[in-house]
């Protein structure tokens, strides 16, 4: 499968987060990308460096003063103090309900909060660098399928599920799934749909096209009552407005079985055959993996075969983006395993 792959990814690179109180090293680590592209290079996958400038659509996906803030962030930060180079910004305060979120303080923590749904996302030197990066390969390979190719898969970090129109959270800065999505119907797909399979609810992608019919949302996860990212991800949520019946949430319990999983997944793909989409993005989230660190699924990496065979099933042209998965060892065979079920390798 044509893959796109970016060596920016290294810049973004912050060196812990919180988790359970407890300052820990980050989960989401340049080593996963890597694992996955060793294992795409073994399996005799063809690496394409991301062509496409993403900006334009990244202006459809996010708000303009989001956007800003982000692209300037590693600057102002580093503006503010001696040492703050080796120092990361964490959010402190956020703007609740009751709170204005439409004055955007000067405060550069305050701004951090306005545009942070937790203190889960940590930003490092090169966060845009790599965020931008992802975002430019998700349109490249929208760019491909509406030229004719059948499927392509961005082995992008940081992810992308959790970030919303005006928000980074769960590691997440730009919504690359968005992007992918976005470009498509702009190269003139009519219907969209998106499927998520990370462990996590994809609320930002969910947001961004709550009040759309032409996108096509649909999430597969871990019950919001008990997971992240908690606030979003119920199965009431079926859109609204224009969009109202074409977004469809399957929480399933935390500690939930492999087949209890593969009948969501025949719900969603079910769906997906009805809405007669043109093309499918798939938020390619890996840790459903049993061995996930910070999960709690039971997919074994044979499960991950089955998967990627039921996606190539539906007939779409589809681009797969990479999203969460932690056991970074374990990521690339992960990966490669639904890549290969889809070609029916
Ligand atoms: N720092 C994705 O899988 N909570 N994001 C972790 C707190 C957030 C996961 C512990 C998990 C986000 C893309
Ligand atoms: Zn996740």
């Amino acid at each position: 499968m044509l893959t796109f792959f970016n060596d920016s990814h290294h810049a973004h690179a912050p060196v812990f987060e919180f988790f359970r109180g407890e300052r820990v090293p980050c989960f989401e680590t340049p080593a996963r990308a890597e694992f996955v592209k060793a294992r795409l290079i073994e399996r005799g996958h063809v690496l394409c460096k991301p062509e496409v400038d993403s900006r334009a659509v990244l202006a459809k996906v996010h708000a303009s003063r989001y956007l800003s803030f982000l692209e300037h962030a590693w600057r102002d930060w580093t503006a503010l103090e001696e040492g703050n180079g080796q120092r990361q910004p964490f959010p402190s305060v956020w703007p609740v309900r009751s709170l204005r979120s439409d004055v955007e303080p000067i405060n550069f923590t305050a701004r951090l909060g306005l545009y942070s749904m937790d203190n889960g996302s940590p930003l490092s030197a090169g966060t845009w660098q790599a965020a931008k990066a992802g975002a430019d390969a998700a349109a490249s390979a929208a760019a491909f399928l509406t030229a004719g190719e059948r499927a392509a898969f961005c082995c992008s970090r940081p992810p992308g599920h959790h970030a919303g129109p005006d928000f980074m959270g769960g590691y997440c800065f730009l919504n690359n799934a968005a992007v992918a999505a976005q470009a498509l119907r702009d190269g003139g797909a009519t219907r969209v749909a998106v499927l998520d399979v990370d462990y996590h609810h994809g609320n930002g992608t969910q947001s961004i096209f709550y009040h759309r019919a032409d996108v096509f949302f649909a999430s597969l996860h871990g019950d919001p009552m008990t997971e992240y990212p908690f606030y979003l991800g119920h199965t009431d949520e079926i859109g609204e407005g224009e969009g109202e019946g074409f977004n469809l949430n399957l929480p399933l319990a935390a500690g939930c079985t492999v087949p209890q999983w593969f009948e969501a997944l025949e719900t969603a793909c079910l769906r997906i055959n009805g809405y007669r989409a043109d093309a499918l993005v798939v938020s390619l989230g890996l840790d459903t993996f049993a061995e996930d660190p910070i999960s709690k699924f039971s997919l074994q990496p044979d499960d991950f075969v089955r998967l990627g065979a039921r996606l190539g099933k539906l007939g779409l042209p589809t681009v797969f983006v990479l999203e969460g998965g932690y056991a970074a060892a374990a990521l690339g065979t992960n990966a490669v395993n639904v890549i290969e079920g889809f070609e029916g390798r």
